[in-house]
């Protein structure tokens, strides 16, 4: 019996669709074998097998154990794009590079953040968050306040409404997930939720609105829905088990999951309740979306369904026939994941992808389809589902109902518009280059 035979024994290998596409029910517990079965370039081990060899790492003691890690430097590669890296007076934006990560959790050093004015250096001994309006009894919390009560822990991606924006182009642009998709993240964030905050302040029912001011140079604020705080808003002061990143809002930030990235606010030091929101330049001039009629679409706050291939993805190089795991991330800011279809053949054909628990609401949901790659053309897409029902619109409705450029967009870091939320397609040549195309 050959290595092919055994492979194709497996029940596991049945194709679901074309192109290679292989039933997501082979990644149950199977996984070793069907790479070995499918050819995934792992050398089989046996009695020809060479003994492990001593590398020199394994003939001396080794380095200093540091108080604090950071990755090897073999990793150095994996970094975020910055759009402003000589940190002129103005807007600053650091992008996750997807494409060289896995899993669901952003580690905090390549959480995506955007900065308007630059990263304050807030200390926290100083830094006091105040709220006031129409409450019975303005409070004043601090960190070490805030800290004692009883924190809740939660999983959500936070996303810039300009993420995606270079899909705005009327010709795909060519560059890496990171640079497409960069300005999305996802943590386990711990804070105090809003309700209880708001409850303590005595909030008076015809608040409808509460308005979140950060403390940096700016002080950018935002309007938020009273109903939304109580639903599920928290003041996160940790994020991914330690205090949050300097970037990412030190020592307090608003996390309104789901929504707008830039109703998160950062270094959050005002929550003032309002009867009606405010109008601020963040969610009337900026963060509102200029649709193809030329009006302009405001108090868009949700995020809607998305997803993208990490992997195999622009920037990767397929390393000849033979199994691969196709592999990406899926989110909505209206719930939980409830199924990702994958293509290999442009969008003839298409299967189910694994998804990988536990799926949180608004937050990353890994997905997997394993595929069998025969060396020939193909192209790669996903789609995704959320519990709600919404899909993510094929490119030609997003494009009607949303517009695109009239000249190819090739500075990766422009936004033309907001809220793309339509599928990205990888284009795998027989050379095993991949490109980014629209189908
Ligand atoms: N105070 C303050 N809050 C802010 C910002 C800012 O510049 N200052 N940027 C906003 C924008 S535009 C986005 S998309 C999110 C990004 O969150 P992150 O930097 O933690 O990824 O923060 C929002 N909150
Ligand atoms: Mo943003």
């Amino acid at each position: 019996m050959t290595k092919s035979d055994r492979g194709r024994r497996a029940p596991s290998l049945e194709h679901v669709a074309g192109n290679g596409l292989i039933n997501r029910r082979a990644l149950l517990g199977t996984g070793i074998t069907l790479a070995g079965a499918a050819g995934a370039g792992a050398v089989a081990t046996g009695a020809a097998a060479e003994p492990v060899q001593n590398g020199k790492w394994s003939m001396e003691f080794g380095g200093l154990t540091p108080a604090i890690q950071s990755p090897s430097p073999f990793e150095k590669a994996v970094t975020r794009t910055l759009s402003n890296p000589n940190n002129e007076p103005r807007n600053s934006h650091a992008r996750t590079p997807h494409h060289l990560l896995a899993g669901t959790i952003t580690p905090n050093g390549q959480h995506f953040s955007i900065n308007h004015a630059g990263i304050p250096n807030i200390d926290p001994a100083q830094h006091k968050l105040v709220i006031h309006g129409m409450v019975k009894q303005p409070m004043e919390f601090t960190l070490e306040s805030l800290s004692r009560y009883p924190l809740v822990t939660r999983t959500a991606f936070v996303e810039c409404a300009g993420n995606s924006a270079p899909m705005f182009s009327n010709e795909p642009i060519q560059t890496t997930a990171q640079n497409i998709h960069g300005l999305v993240s996802n943590s386990e964030w711990a804070g105090v939720p809003l309700s209880v905050l708001l409850d303590e302040a005595g909030i008076d029912p015809k608040a409808k609105w509460v308005l979140a001011e950060g403390a940096d140079a700016h002080l950018l604020s935002r309007s938020i829905p009273t109903k939304k705080m109580y639903s599920d808003a928290i003041v996160a002061i940790y994020q991914n088990g330690e205090r949050l990143m300097p970037g990412n809002g030190y020592p307090m930030r608003l996390l309104v999951p789901g929504y707008q990235g830039n109703m998160n606010v950062k270094f959050l030091r005002r929550l003032k309740a309002v009867e009606q929101p405010a109008y601020t330049y963040f969610e009337t001039k900026a963060y509102s979306q200029i649709l193809p009629d030329g009006r302009t679409m405001r108090f868009n706050f949700l995020m809607q369904v998305k997803s993208f291939i990490t992997a195999p993805s622009f920037g990767h190089t397929m390393k000849g026939p033979g199994f691969y795991a196709i592999s990406g991330v899926a989110y909505s800011g209206a719930g939980r994941i409830a199924k990702v279809m994958v293509s290999a053949d442009g969008g003839k054909s298409w299967g189910e992808a694994a998804l990988q628990g536990p799926i949180n609401p608004q937050a990353f949901t890994r997905f997997t389809m394993p595929w069998k790659w025969d060396g020939q053309p193909a192209v790669l897409m996903s789609r995704a589902w959320d519990e709600t029902g919404a899909a993510q619109p094929l490119r030609a409705d997003f494009v009607a109902a949303r517009g695109q450029t009239k000249t190819p967009v090739t500075n990766p870091l422009a936004f033309p518009n907001q809220h793309y939320n339509s599928m990205t397609n990888w284009a795998i040549g027989a050379n095993g280059e991949i490109k980014h195309v629209y189908v």
